[in-house]
């Protein structure tokens, strides 16, 4: 599974294949003058810098554009150049000549109301991708959509400033973990030099996203390590509410606590369960090669990439946690036999 074939998808009326949506993408925006530039709820990195270097993109060619998320930005992106120009809403009003919707894999991920006015523009590079806007660029090789955007804006022939190297850099840095994995080859590493000669910052910018933990996340780390169970090749901790009021922490925190889990030896799947107010449980699902958690999370109504992924369960946490273990105890059953099957 790790090397899926070069997937692109395209919607319903449009032309097939990477470049055609590339083309009508580049038509579109050469032709309108006011944009909506928007990413999904709980905003990462990808969909941070990928938003902000959008907006940089448009502006470049003497478009107007507006950023807008649902929710906050983690502070760990907030120094990231033209930050200061998100804004956060719940409902958007045009009039826009397109809506550009950054790894989203559908309307409602944007957390957005009124989108649905707009003509939509769908770049995503996520496996669990759908193309259900009216334009559609997805791209599953691309180590993030900063990727995407970072070839748009070849395409365009606009220059990349040291504010967009910056923050295309965060997105490439952040979606492989620290070069640590996703579809990583020969071609990040070039991107990621291009970027750096660009006027990105390199050390800089991991020290920003990694050396700047809040001591609330740290203590909830602590809450969450006292939690952890390991299982053969699985691992899993949780938070409850207690936890985050007891640690002062606030959503943000309780973000990538499961990376600390599927880095024990010997564990091939990690989740992480965050037990919400509504009822339903957050999962955070993480993979080493051996699971494909994008596609558990898929069969559970999430998404996301091969070793990166998530869902949200009906509670409660004890519920939710022996449905997801009763998912990857089979999952990893079935490629150990399969790996036996192999061997004769
Ligand atoms: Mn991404």
């Amino acid at each position: 599974m790790s090397h899926l074939p070069h997937n692109t998808e395209i919607g319903t009326a449009k032309p097939t294949g990477t470049v055609g949506a590339v083309q009508e993408i580049l038509r579109v925006i050469g032709e309108g003058e006011r944009f909506l530039v928007v990413s999904h709820v709980r905003p990462d990195g990808d969909a941070v810098g990928s938003m902000l270097a959008f907006g940089e993109l448009l502006g470049q060619l003497g478009k107007r554009a507006d950023l807008v998320t649902a929710d906050r930005l983690p502070p760990v992106y907030r120094q990231l150049p033209g930050a200061g120009n998100l804004r956060t809403a719940l409902r958007v009003e045009g009039p826009y000549d397109a809506a550009i919707l950054l790894e989203c894999d559908g309307i409602e991920r944007a957390g957005l109301e009124g989108l649905e006015q707009f003509l939509l523009i769908n770049i995503d590079h996520h496996i669990t991708a759908h193309p259900y806007a009216q334009l559609n660029w997805i791209d599953c090789e691309a180590v993030s959509v900063g990727e995407m955007v970072y070839r748009l804006t070849k395409a365009f022939g606009v220059r990349i400033t040291p504010e967009m190297a910056t923050c295309l850099y965060a997105t490439v840095l952040t979606d492989t973990g620290g070069f640590c994995y996703g579809s990583l080859r020969e071609s990040t590493f070039a991107l990621a030099r291009e970027l750096v000669e660009a006027g990105a910052d390199a050390g800089e910018i991991a020290r920003e996203i990694y050396f700047t933990t809040p001591i609330s996340k740290v203590r909830l780390m602590g809450a969450a390590l006292n939690s952890l169970h390991c299982e053969r090749e699985i691992a899993w901790l949780w938070i409850t509410d207690r936890d985050m009021e007891r640690a002062h922490a606030s959503d943000e925190d309780a973000e990538g606590i499961v990376n600390v889990a599927i880095g024990i030896a010997g564990i091939e799947a990690a989740v992480f369960l965050r037990a919400l107010n509504d009822g339903t449980v957050r999962l955070s699902l993480r993979g080493k090669g051996k699971v494909n958690v994008a596609a558990i999370a898929e069969r559970l109504g999430g998404g996301g990439h091969e070793n990166s992924a998530g869902c949200t369960l009906a509670g409660p946490l004890e519920r939710a946690l022996e449905q997801i273990l009763g998912e990857l105890r089979g999952e990893l059953e079935h490629s150990s036999n399969q790996g036996r099957v192999n061997l004769y």
